[in-house]
């Protein structure tokens, strides 16, 4: 059976989740899912990334000691994610004993080969983002502040510590881009890394001595490990490593690392050199999204306008929250989050698109079919024209994952609730009901048909409401998988009384149920 693996980024616990964290779990657990339905041994990690300088001061501002504090905003992650119904199999944290003994084992192993040596840095760091900066890269502020391209502030960092030999990589790591072609994604974001590379790899700091939340360096005790080294090692911690015999190693080389456009260098450079170091395979594919921003501007805690995802869940819901994220935005590229594109969507793709079809055959059958799936009958082109494109969406949606275009993905579904919505409109059932009763039924069963579709291939996307428009056409909990698409529904069976499944929703009123 084939295995597919799947990470996202952990996420630093120096504050509260924001959207940005929710989009990054929900884009995962919507690829994870729908291996599933393709019958994938499929294993979604996730976690939180709680060493660091940037970490340390968070807990200090808060007065709390950092275990205390890492404890408690881990936490909210991982609440986060329950919230949010992502289905990761395991969530890691970088201050459990199993994590510290993994990355100490890789540290070790890297030390051995010789990629590490003892040295010293002298250079420009940024604390937020935990990365190092030369002097070309800065600006330089009226008042004399410098600030890194993301806009964070430097401070000029000068301490012994040890670097990790990234130079030695360069060409592996070009042949590497140029063997396999689909190793980063977006295509844009290779390009970018190519040129990164190509400008020349200098070796990177791979341990801090100026303060200590972190994991020691083996043999030093005045050294904490580089919080990167650190993090990145988590993707292979929680496969059991250094144990290569575990039952979940099989599941190594990861597939997809899922990561923001911020963090691509760390995983489609820093990463790969480190593994190659270390001996081991390295990922398959590394897809950065982008970033969010809300009403035009900059989210930022000082600006007061971060989007809270337990916000967004509790006014509009998981599902149209998930669904909102991922179809608002072509993956991979920025986007802009407003209530009014919210609402937007949840009404015009869901209340009135496929939650109106389906309430409008289902009804229909409770209403003129005593509530039983109506029998299949000799088809009509319309008819074929329309389960056409519902039987080659599985494919279709196959090949928009493999590239992560999860947008496409929604596309295509809509594509078919459309066609079904002018194919009832046309057909006109509720007129057929006088003239000719067994071609109504036959209908509303290509339409149930279609749905079904539909409705399988969006579980990803919306889990409980999918599931629940399953419930209303009759498809059994075993029979939710791409593979159960192949046989048609049973005839006959009836269906519970059909209840709308995605509400309007009414300015003021909220969604109005
Ligand atoms: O970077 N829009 O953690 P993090 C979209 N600990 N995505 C956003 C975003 C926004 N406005 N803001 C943040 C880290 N993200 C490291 C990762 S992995 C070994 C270590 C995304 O909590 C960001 O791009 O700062 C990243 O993918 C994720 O949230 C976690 O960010």
């Amino acid at each position: 059976m084939s295995t597919y693996y799947l990470t996202t980024p952990i996420f630093y616990v120096n504050g509260s989740p924001h959207i940005g964290h929710a989009y990054t779990a929900v884009a995962a657990d919507v690829i994870a899912r729908f291996r599933r339905l393709q019958g994938v041994d499929t294993y979604f990690l996730s976690g939180t990334d709680e060493h660091g300088q940037k970490v340390e001061k968070a807990a200090a501002e808060a007065g709390l000691a950092p275990r205390a504090f890492t404890d408690a905003v881990s936490g909210q992650f991982r609440a986060m994610l329950a919230m949010l119904d992502v289905s990761n199999d395991d969530f890691i944290r970088t201050t459990e004993p199993r994590h510290k003994a993994g990355a100490t084992a890789l540290w070790q192993k890297l030390a051995a080969s010789g990629d590490i040596y003892p040295g010293h840095y002298e250079g420009w760091y940024a604390v937020r983002d935990e990365d190092f900066y030369t002097e070309a890269d800065l600006t330089t502020l009226a008042d004399g502040t410098r600030l890194a391209p993301t806009g964070a502030p430097v401070e000029w960092v000068r301490e012994p510590n040890y670097l990790f030999r990234l130079s030695a990589y360069a060409d592996r790591l070009l042949a590497h881009y140029e063997a396999h072609p689909e190793f980063v994604g977006p295509a844009g974001k290779r390009n970018e890394m190519l040129s990164f590379i190509r400008g020349g790899l200098r070796d990177l700091s791979v341990s801090r001595s100026s303060f200590r939340w972190g994991i020691p360096v083996p043999g030093d005790p005045d050294q904490v490990m580089y919080v990167w080294l650190d993090a990145l090692a988590n993707y292979i911690t929680a496969l059991g490593y250094p144990d290569q015999t575990g039952p979940l190693w099989r599941f190594w080389p990861a597939d997809l690392h899922l990561v923001g456009k911020d963090i691509q260098r760390f995983h489609a450079i820093y990463w790969p050199a480190f593994l190659m170091a270390a001996g081991l395979p390295v990922p398959r594919r590394i897809f950065a999204h982008g970033w969010w921003t809300r009403d035009g501007a900059k989210m930022s805690k000082s600006l007061g306008n971060v989007v809270d995802p337990f916000d967004l869940v509790t006014k509009y819901g998981v599902d149209a929250t998930r669904f909102f994220l991922l179809r608002e935005v072509p993956f991979g590229n920025d986007g802009d989050f407003s209530h009014r594109a919210l609402v937007g969507r949840l009404n015009t793709d869901l209340a009135n698109g496929i939650g109106n079809l389906a309430q409008r055959t289902l009804s229909l059958v409770a209403k003129n079919c005593e509530g039983r799936l109506p029998d299949a009958g000799p088809r009509q082109p319309a008819d074929t024209a329309l389960l056409e494109l519902a039987d080659a969406l599985p494919t279709v949606l196959a090949g928009a994952f493999e590239r992560q275009a999860l947008h496409e993905a929604l596309d295509e579904v809509w594509r078919l609730v459309r066609a079904a919505d002018s194919y009832i409109d046309q057909m006109a059932p509720w007129s057929l009901r006088r003239t000719d009763v067994a071609r109504m039924g036959h209908v509303l069963r290509v339409l149930a048909e279609a749905i079904r579709v539909a409705a399988v291939v969006l579980q990803p996307f919306m889990p409980a409401s999918m599931g629940r428009l399953l419930d209303q056409l009759g498809v059994s909990a075993d029979a939710r998988d791409l593979a159960a698409l192949q046989a048609p529904l049973p005839d006959g069976i009836v269906l519970p009384a059909p209840q709308g499944v995605f509400p309007r929703w009414v300015e003021d009123a909220g969604a109005s149920r």
